[in-house]
């Protein structure tokens, strides 16, 4: 079953668009813009919110950006596999995910060579997951469900995750 953030931490009533930007320091081409865009629209497509790529990282509501190790937030990574992303609750906006990965963003992670290789898309709509306020859920098939395994692609919102988004938006 889904769960939330404590005291159900969501974005405001009334938000209809959020908006996201990368870190121009990454210098991201499009292939991998195209798969953050992909799992927000898996998000928007069972809530009222839509989400909306900008240029202005100072003043986008969600900040992606990939990083290795300390990084300033207080969460280091910690290379190869272990902790592969991070997001914060809302409306704090941070989407940090992890250099050290092995990332795959063509959608055919099954037929990587390499071993570590993740799925971006995965992790993207999981993380989008929190940043919208869901908390991790006890059903197996659920996007929030807290156990990724590599070379594996999981991307399809379950039911559970449709019917927790949808108490919040
Ligand atoms: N990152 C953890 C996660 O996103 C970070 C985390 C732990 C967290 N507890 C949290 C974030 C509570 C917000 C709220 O769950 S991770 C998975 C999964 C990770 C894990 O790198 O371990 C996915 C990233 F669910 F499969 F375990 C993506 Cl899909
Ligand atoms: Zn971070
Ligand atoms: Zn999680």
């Amino acid at each position: 079953h889904y769960t939330f953030f404590p005291e159900m931490q969501r974005w405001p009533e009334g938000t209809e668009e959020l908006t996201y930007a990368f870190d121009p320091d990454n210098g991201l081409d499009d292939v991998v813009k195209g798969v953050f865009k992909n799992a927000f629209d898996r998000w928007s497509n069972v809530t009222t919110i839509t989400f909306r790529e900008t240029t202005s990282y100072a003043s986008a509501n969600i900040k992606i950006g990939f990083y290795s190790g300390d990084h300033g937030d207080g969460e280091p990574f910690d290379g190869v596999l272990g902790t592969l992303a991070h997001a914060f609750s809302p409306t704090n906006g941070r989407f940090h995910l992890d250099m050290a990965e092995d990332w795959v963003a063509t959608g055919d992670v099954t037929a990587s060579d390499l071993s570590n290789a993740v799925d971006l898309e995965s992790v993207a709509v999981h993380e989008i997951g929190h940043l919208l306020g869901l908390g991790h859920s006890s059903v197996e098939e659920a996007i929030m469900y807290p156990t990724i395994t590599a070379r594996t692609r999981k991307v399809e919102l379950a039911n559970d995750d449709i019917q927790g988004i949808q108490v919040l938006y």
